[in-house]
């Protein structure tokens, strides 16, 4: 009998799906360019379940039971076109190559058609949880054929996170679509984060909250409807002390974030896709901003910002209320701020399934991302809820779902007091205000795009229509100013 399942890429990530797998009872053959990451697995991890130790990929084809089953785990873009291209002339029709990287879904999409040309099966597959999850159970995103998750689905299924006993792990669509919704994902993840900054700055600034103090804070709101993962974890972030100053970890940790990309390209493909993702994006660029640290450094010289003290409750809400007003304001505005982000986030599934032809089921994907994954939620279940109305029922944005529009009417007079007041005192909140800005635009009856339209037809003839009757139009601008049917 052959091996069940072979993995090419042994650092963190292919080790530990290794692991996994090999935990749950199947045979892995393993691969490693540097042959020392093999032997390292083995040496260590034999006693967790069966490998095949092999030296090369054709070894490593050679060890497998057919359809042949070949999970590549190298890092993202040309080392995964490298393993394909030496894989290719090794593997018979009917074969499964499985990408489980984070590789960009349009790069997913070419070597699926690549590959579909040589009887090929290739799986992109979007893999959450970094390496803990990993070892321990990710959530799975397959993309693919439906063909192959009849083989592979059962293998990736018992892998994958539980949820209540349910595996987060399911089919979501042709080709790239496993590895589109994992990047909408971390598009989320992104917002998720910076949500949860913003909230943390506005209460160290305006309320004076200390690190230690907020940690009890957020604990506190993981009891609430913001219960989720990146909540939970923020309170240890926050009460860990340094152990070489004594000071709180985050003061010391320099406040430039960093990125691989994934976010990026989450707010590229919404607007390749014409959906407006605009949490997202500027949660991308808050993290490029703070890493201008050279460029803030100057502009703090010239226009310093100061936010030292607490400001007083009174100045913030005039007399009466108290700083707890203030933080129960931001736990609104960030519940808001995150509904807003996920809205976004379906809604790009939403125009990409238009776009691609993938038939996304919204309902599931949220399942997905109830365990293993960094973005866990409880909102998640509230969100599959919305999406259980029957076809044509189904909300076109997760803000209109029953579910949803009293939490977020509720939330509302929060949220622009904190955007207000975030405002007022030189605090920045860009995914607060932006969200609302989002939240703000929907619901406008009329937009300031008409004038855009008139400008854009004065400057360069770009034509407009007209809400009282159809056609397109030009005015002659330049001329007698008269109006034509164009
Ligand atoms: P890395 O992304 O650091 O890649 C290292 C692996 O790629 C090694 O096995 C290395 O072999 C192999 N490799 C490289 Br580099 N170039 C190669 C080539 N030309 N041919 C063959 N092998 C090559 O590994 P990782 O951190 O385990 O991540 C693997 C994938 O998982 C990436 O796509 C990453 O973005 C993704 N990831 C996901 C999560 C998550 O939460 N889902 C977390 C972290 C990473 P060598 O040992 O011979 O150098």
């Amino acid at each position: 009998m052959g091996a069940d399942i072979g993995v090419t890429g042994l650092a963190v990530m292919g080790a530990n799906l290794a692991r996994n797998l090999a935990r749950n009872g199947y045979t892995v053959a393993l691969h490693n360019r540097t042959v020392g990451r093999t032997d390292a697995l083995i040496n260590s991890y034999s006693s967790e379940g069966e490998f095949v130790r092999t030296e090369s990929l054709s070894e490593l084809v050679e060890s497998l039971e057919r359809p042949r089953r070949v999970l590549i785990m190298v890092k993202a873009g040309g080392p995964v076109d490298a393993v394909i291209d030496e894989l290719k002339p090794l593997l018979d029709e009917g074969d499964i190559v499985i990408d489980a990287g984070n590789s960009y879904y349009e790069e997913t999409r070419r070597r699926e058609a690549a590959l579909r040309e040589h009887g090929l099966h290739f799986v992109g597959v979007g893999v959450s949880g970094g390496e803990e999850g990993a070892l321990n159970g990710p959530s799975i995103m397959p993309g693919g054929s439906k063909e192959s998750y009849q083989t592979l689905g059962p293998m990736l299924e018992k892998i994958a996170a539980k949820y209540h006993g349910e595996p987060c792990c399911a089919w979501v669509g042709t080709d790239g679509a496993g590895h589109f919704v994992k990047m909408v994902h971390n598009g989320i993840e992104y917002a998720d984060m910076q949500v949860i900054g913003e909230s943390y700055d506005l209460m160290r600034s305006l309320t004076g909250l200390e690190p230690s103090q907020q940690a009890k804070v957020f604990r506190e709101w993981n009891t609430t409807d913001l219960a989720s993962y990146l909540i939970e974890i923020t309170s240890e972030v926050l009460e860990q002390e340094d152990e070489l100053t004594g000071r709180p970890l985050v003061d010391v940790i320099v406040d430039a974030a960093g990125q691989k990309g994934t976010g990026r390209w989450t707010a590229i493909s919404g607007m390749d896709v014409g959906s407006p993702v605009t949490t997202i994006a500027e949660s991308v660029f808050a993290r490029s901003i703070s890493s201008q640290q050279e460029l803030r450094k100057i502009t703090n010289q010239v226009f310093p910002a100061g936010i030292n003290e607490a400001v007083s409750a009174e100045e913030l809400y005039g007399s009466g209320d108290s700083r707890q007003d203030f933080v129960e304001d931001i736990r609104k505005a960030l519940y808001a701020s995150k509904l807003v982000s996920y809205a976004q986030g379906f809604d790009m599934l939403t125009a990409a399934g238009a776009e691609y032809g993938w038939e996304l089921d919204m309902r599931a994907i949220a399942s997905l991302w109830r365990a293993g994954c960094i973005i866990r939620a409880d909102l998640l279940d509230t969100i599959m809820k919305a999406y259980e109305a029957p076809a044509g029922e189904r909300p076109a944005n997760l803000l209109l779902a029953p579910e949803f529009t009293e939490a977020i009417s509720e939330c509302l007079p929060a949220w622009r007091r904190v955007v207000a007041a975030a405002a007022t005192y030189g605090v920045p909140a860009p995914v607060f205000s932006s969200s609302l800005a989002y939240y703000d635009s929907l619901r406008r009856d009329r937009l300031p795009a008409a004038l855009t339209q008139g400008l854009r037809d004065y400057f360069g003839a770009h034509t407009y229509q007209r809400v009282d009757k159809p056609g397109t139009f030009h005015t002659r601008w330049s001329g007698d100013r008269t109006e034509t049917e164009a």
